[in-house]
């Protein structure tokens, strides 16, 4: 630190002593002179993206202002914080989010109209960072936001990708993955933090030895050596002066340079290897609910979990007199699903090895600060790391996991006798022909608290998931150590910054925008659900976010679509599970039928705009088959000259964030239909209802809870229920099977390439796909329809059909769709954080006063 008497720092102090002026006059000059002075371009020529870089920065200086006051404020009142470790945040653009929660609204629109320019234009400039795959990424994205708005002093940490989820082009109809180097021109709403970096040791061996006061002691040595450099993402509030911080990681090579290295050659070579350490960070992983027992991944987690614990724990032992035993009054600590858990292992070796604490004291400590929550229940989604990886590239934790799962055992043998099959179902090991490491039960024998999702899935993880943990838990009367976390979204984003027009009218009938922060404040709109003059402005409001959409549409997918159509969408991972496969069916369906009628019947029909979009993980065949079969029935379809009037379908490039934002207040419908029972939660589903979207849906995940908040009258269920699935799924595999005549239909139409473009391999892909439904084995893997889309099919047309009706009487949906968006104050993320700072971490709010310097 530099000599505060000789650089004169109070001076300095005096000289900035008030926040950067926030009046529109300022905002302009700060915008000009971070043209001028920052991007060195002039004032008098720059292009849109330098302006939305200059005006990036403008926001910059305001949030740091904020961030390190907050910082200064949590430090001086000494309060438990929260950790969030997440391997993926799907943050999506900055700037409007920024503006909005740091209240800037007003002034910067004046600031740049007076400038000539649109905000809307600016914002459009900024990438979207993408560095998760979906919903498991948003959620911790949303949770930021909600932790920062309720004043909680949280953090996030994760790892900062060079390379985010890819970019999904859409050639012929197939998906080919390009990459998203999204950090390309800088970001500037990042902070790059070279005085923050942290050691991180790979490989190596562990040896014995005695430390300088001569007692025993443990060293992992050799290996290779990663500096974990942080970027702090600064996360303002709504509606509070607190801004926090998402810390995300960088790989970059150990500041220090092997000086034995000194021919030519050995010096080329040692550069080399150092380069290669960067290769650590630079690239997300684009699977979903499915993971790879790649060794780079497991680099990945055990870096970015390092980094942050020793910045945590840094961060503890900085405060004056701390006594160890106080960690769980002042840390808690969130595994986002099983890809930190490396955690459990890794706060024992730094408690233990580094910090000297005693075995047992730090084994209380980290089950005490750790808690865990699961995404899925997909059982391929649980990772299990091979012994010999973890032996290889984390020798010392392979000892400490060894030990921990020796006394564990021992302590279910005592419960449930030697040979009790309790115990291999809840050892961390795995026998097999390669042992394996399970990352899950690793996770849940070192967790505080282990939850689930949703309600559904809650139950699932104790019947099914975790059923011998759940067990144990009750049997040592302890049954609420797992625990139920509902997710959400945030309102925000999801609704003040995507849908304009419906927080004006939110914020008109109710009086105050206080709904934002309070969204029980919503049943105050109920009393107008019937009000004619709501009524025409909500159409309105539907309208305008249809025009959006429309235009957005023709830009992505070269189509018209009418905007007096029902608009109708699914958007998310293309995965068989969640069933995109039995939407387009069903549109192939609905186009025969309306083929079937004469023009005069065709006029009474709905008018349907479908629209399908998600990215598939790129070694999943199944689910690229499926985007082609959407794209090429788009093709037949919407140039039809009998039916394009009354029917279209599109599958829309390149699903993410900011396309989000456009397409989920536009909807009419929306299609949330996974198997019940395979969807955890899921989370769009809030979104879409949220912005006054109505939703067709099974009984499952999320569903089923915001059916009960909203009415049964406001969603169309259809579908088996979660505990009929095994049975039927028996009955798929058997052949006593029976398929509805109808669907029948459509697959004749399938296997007649009616779909296929001429295009034989097309052909063969999409017959492959029906083959499977209908158990007829083709070459290759198979099990049948395992995912019930034969069995649900007729049911999915009667909600359909349903949705139709409905839609007819236009009053009547009015009135459903203000009642539904009306009603989903359990959806919004700060009551799902509120439940984990009170249930889970103990993390109180810690609101900043905004006092003068
Ligand atoms: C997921 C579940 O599948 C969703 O149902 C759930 O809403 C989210 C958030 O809890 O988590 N688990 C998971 O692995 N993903 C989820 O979306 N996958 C991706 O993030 C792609």
């Amino acid at each position: 630190e530099v000599d505060g008497d000789k650089v004169k720092l109070e001076k300095l102090w005096k000289l900035m002593d008030t926040y950067e002026p926030n009046d529109p006059e300022s905002i302009q000059k700060s915008f000009a002179r971070h043209l001028e002075y920052s991007l060195a371009c002039t004032r008098f020529n720059f292009t849109m993206e330098d302006a939305y870089r200059a005006a990036g920065l403008v926001l910059r200086d305001r949030l740091l202002e904020s961030l390190n006051d907050t910082n200064d404020y949590y430090r001086k009142m000494d309060v438990k914080r929260g950790y969030y470790l997440s391997a993926e945040y799907l943050i999506g653009r900055h700037m409007q989010n920024a503006i909005a929660n740091l209240d800037l609204e007003q002034p910067f629109k004046e600031a740049f109209i007076g400038l000539g320019m649109e905000l809307e234009e600016l914002f459009h400039e900024e990438a979207d960072p993408a560095l998760g795959n979906g919903g498991l990424g948003r959620l911790a994205a949303c949770f930021l936001d909600s932790m920062a708005t309720l004043s909680l002093p949280c953090w996030g940490y994760g790892i900062r990708y060079s390379y985010g989820m890819f970019k999904q082009e859409i050639q012929n109809g197939r998906q080919v993955e390009c990459p998203d180097f999204w950090i390309g021109d800088g970001c500037p709403f990042e902070i790059p933090r070279p005085d923050i970096t942290y050691p991180v040791r790979l490989y190596g061996e562990v040896t014995h030895g005695e430390d300088e006061k001569g007692n025993w002691c443990v060293n992992w040595v050799g290996g290779e050596i990663v500096q974990a450099m942080a970027y702090d993402n600064p996360i303002p509030g709504f509606d509070t002066y607190n801004t926090n911080n998402l810390r995300l990681w960088r790989a970059c090579p150990s500041k220090e340079f092997d000086l034995d290295m000194f021919s030519a050659a050995a010096y080329a070579d040692s550069v080399e290897s150092r380069r290669k350490a960067e290769d650590l960070s630079a690239v997300l992983y684009p699977n979903d609910a499915t993971y790879e027992g790649k060794e780079l991944r497991l680099r990945q987690q055990y870096f970015f979990v390092s980094a942050s614990l020793q910045d945590l724990l840094r961060d503890f032992i900085k405060r004056p007199n701390y006594k160890w035993s106080e960690l769980p009054e002042k840390v808690a600590v969130q595994m986002n699903d099983t890809h930190p858990t490396i955690a459990v292992a890794e706060m024992m070796r730094l408690l233990v090895d580094v910090m000297h604490v005693h075995w047992e004291e730090a084994w209380d400590l980290t089950t005490k600060c750790l808690n865990y929550t699961n995404h899925t229940v997909m059982p391929e989604a649980l990772e299990k790391w091979p012994v010999e990886m973890i032996e290889r590239m984390l020798p010392r934790h392979l000892q400490i996991i060894g030990e921990l799962n020796l006394r564990w055992i021992k302590d279910l043998q005592k419960k449930y006798g030697d040979h009790s099959p309790v115990i291999s179902a809840l050892s961390i090991f795995e026998e097999g022909d390669i042992k394996k490491i399970r990352m899950g039960n690793l996770a849940i024998m070192g967790a505080n608290k282990v939850n689930g999702v949703a309600a559904i899935h809650t139950e699932i993880i104790k019947k099914e998931t975790f059923p011998e943990f759940y067990k144990y838990c009750c049997d040592i009367g302890k049954p609420d150590k797992i625990v139920n976390m509902t997710n959400g979204v945030t309102p925000r984003r999801w609704v003040h910054c995507a849908n304009p027009a419906l927080s004006a009218i939110f914020t008109k009938y109710l009086g105050s925008h206080e709904w934002l922060t309070d969204m029980t404040k919503l049943k105050g709109m109920l009393k107008f659900k019937e009000d004619s003059k709501l009524h025409s402005e909500w159409m309105e409001m539907k309208r305008e976010c249809k025009a959006k959409l429309a235009a957005f549409v023709k830009e992505k997918c070269d189509l018209d679509i009418d905007q007096d159509a029902l608009i109708d969408i699914q958007i998310k991972r293309i995965h068989e599970y969640k069933r995109q496969l039995m939407n387009i069916l069903y549109v192939i369906h609905r186009y025969q039928e309306l083929k079937k009628k004469s023009p005069g019947e065709r006029e009474k029909t709905q008018k349907r705009v479908v629209l399908i979009g998600g990215k598939a993980a790129s070694a999943y065949v199944n689910a690229k088959i499926i985007i082609k079969l959407i794209s090429n029935v788009g093709k037949v379809i919407n140039k039809d000259p009998d039916t394009s009037k009354y029917l279209k379908v599109a599958f829309v490039p390149n699903y993410c964030v900011s396309a989000a934002q456009v397409m989920i207040p536009a909807s009419d419908i929306s299609e949330h239909i996974s198997t019940a029972g395979t969807e955890a939660s899921g989370t769009s589903n809030m979104k879409f209802v949220m912005n006054g979207g109505l939703i067709v849906g099974t009984m499952d995940g999320a569903n089923i809870e915001i059916r009960e908040e909203c009415g049964e009258d406001t969603m169309f269920i259809f579908g088996c229920l979660e505990h009929q699935v095994a049975d039927i799924a028996a009955k798929a595999k058997s052949g006593h099977y029976p398929i509805d005549s109808r669907l029948q239909a459509v697959f004749q139409a399938i296997r007649n390439g009616d779909f296929s473009h001429g295009e034989p391999e097309a052909q063969a892909e999409f017959c492959s796909l029906v083959d499977r439904l209908c158990n007829i084995q083709a070459a290759g893997t198979w099990d049948g329809d395992k995912y019930l889309v034969i069995s649900d099919f007729p049911s999915f047309i009667d909600a359909q059909a349903r949705v139709d009706a409905t839609y007819a009487d236009k009053a009547k949906w009015c009135k459903l769709s203000i009642q539904a968006a009306s009603s989903m104050a359990k959806f919004s993320t700060d009551r799902t954080i509120k439940e984990y700072a009170e249930v889970i971490w103990g993390v109180k709010p810690a609101v900043r006063p905004l006092e003068d310097r």
